[in-house]
């Protein structure tokens, strides 16, 4: 007897969760990485995003193969160890038309990619970009990485006695225009947090926490699933709504700082934190200062800035794609050459 399966629930385009899932992860049972993947694959999915019409980039490490485990029908390119910001600018330069999402390791960022990373903070390019943070250096058998905290303990009893590079901070500073930070673990504000970084126009910094269970979930350190759920401080409950949702999310007004986000999406925060404005740029960098002296590991959107320019915007790029521009329109023709030389002549 024939049976007949139930009908899989379809996004606002029209596809199934299955569209947007990836290959089968090879990455540790239980990495905290997994569950970004998975909150990636659910955020794409209900904000009703093309696959087609996304790029996927990476650098080099366990973080960086998460993006072979999402949404399988983008385009993706994993590039050189700590290269991803260069690579980026070029794809998105080319097809500034395509979703870009970023995968990169604390390792991938804050030591070998440094440099890269903080052009692309500043030049507000339209891309998410996810530092999956575990403070060490997964594929390579856990050596610590520059987000490591101070004091915290290696498997072998090394203890780690150089201060942490906050990428949060240094991303406000820098220029980034919607900045967070979250934990793998936080299924609903990781969610929320990556469907409102879908939503906004310029570069997205997102730092997850995300526990290595084999090299850095041990007691001592200070990126374990138990030490996160034990001193992760939300500053702000993300409330998102998407410009084609028509869902009232109820706060007292008082206590809300609402956002009007790009696409006409609504982002609502709701303050845990007293008074916390996230348009103040430099209340936000002093407020992750101040708490890294406390040890408190702050999560929620720090920053969020709507009105800058984009680095798209601001070298005013025609609206088709340059990579898909015919040769007559990119190339000058000979006549114009020509005049150039003459008048250096
Ligand atoms: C130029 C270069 N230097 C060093 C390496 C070795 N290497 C590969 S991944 C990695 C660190 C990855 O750490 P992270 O970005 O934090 O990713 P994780 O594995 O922790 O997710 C290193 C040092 C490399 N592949 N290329
Ligand atoms: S070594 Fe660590 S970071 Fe790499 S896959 Fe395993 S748990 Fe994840
Ligand atoms: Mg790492």
């Amino acid at each position: 007897m024939a049976t007949t399966l139930p009908t899989p629930k379809v996004n606002h385009i029209g596809l199934p969760i299955l569209d947007y899932r990836g290959g089968k992860t090879t990455l540790c049972a239980g990495c905290g990485h997994n569950s970004i993947s998975e909150r990636i694959v659910e955020a794409m999915f209900e904000m009703g995003v093309e696959p087609e019409r996304v790029m996927k980039m990476s650098g080099i490490g366990c973080s960086s193969k998460s993006p072979a485990y999402f949404m399988i029908r983008s385009h993706s390119f994993n590039s050189v160890h700590g290269r991803m910001p260069a690579v980026s600018t070029g794809a998105i330069l080319a097809n500034h038309t395509l979703k870009t999402i970023g995968v990169s390791g604390d390792g991938d960022t804050a030591s070998i990619g440094m440099g890269q990373f903080v052009h692309l903070m500043r030049r507000n390019l339209p891309m998410i970009y996810i530092i999956e943070n575990n403070g060490v250096y997964g594929l390579t058998k856990g050596q610590f990485s520059a987000t490591a905290d101070i004091g915290s303990k290696l498997k072998t009893g090394v203890i780690n006695e150089l201060p942490p590079i906050d990428t949060c901070a240094m991303a406000i500073q820098l220029g980034a225009t919607f900045v967070g930070r979250s934990f793998s673990g936080d299924k609903k504000q990781l969610l929320s947090m990556l469907k409102a970084a879908i939503a906004h126009k310029g570069t997205v910094l997102l730092d997850v926490i995300s526990p290595c269970v084999t090299f850095n979930d041990h007691e001592g350190s200070t990126k374990s699933y138990k030490f996160m759920q034990e001193n992760d401080e939300p500053i702000n409950e993300l409330g998102f709504v998407a410009s084609f949702e028509d869902i009232e999310v109820d706060y007292d007004s008082g206590e809300v700082y609402e956002v009007e986000m790009h696409d006409g999406s609504n982002m609502k925060l709701r303050k845990l934190l007293e008074d916390y404005d996230p348009t103040d740029k430099a209340n936000a960098v002093r407020t992750l200062m101040e708490s890294a002296e406390k040890d408190e590991i702050l999560t929620g959107v720090f920053y969020i800035d709507t009105e800058k320019p984009t680095f798209i915007d601001q070298l005013n790029v025609v609206d088709e794609p340059l990579g898909s521009l015919p040769e007559s329109m990119t190339k000058p023709p000979k006549s114009v050459l020509d005049g150039l030389m003459a008048n250096l002549a």
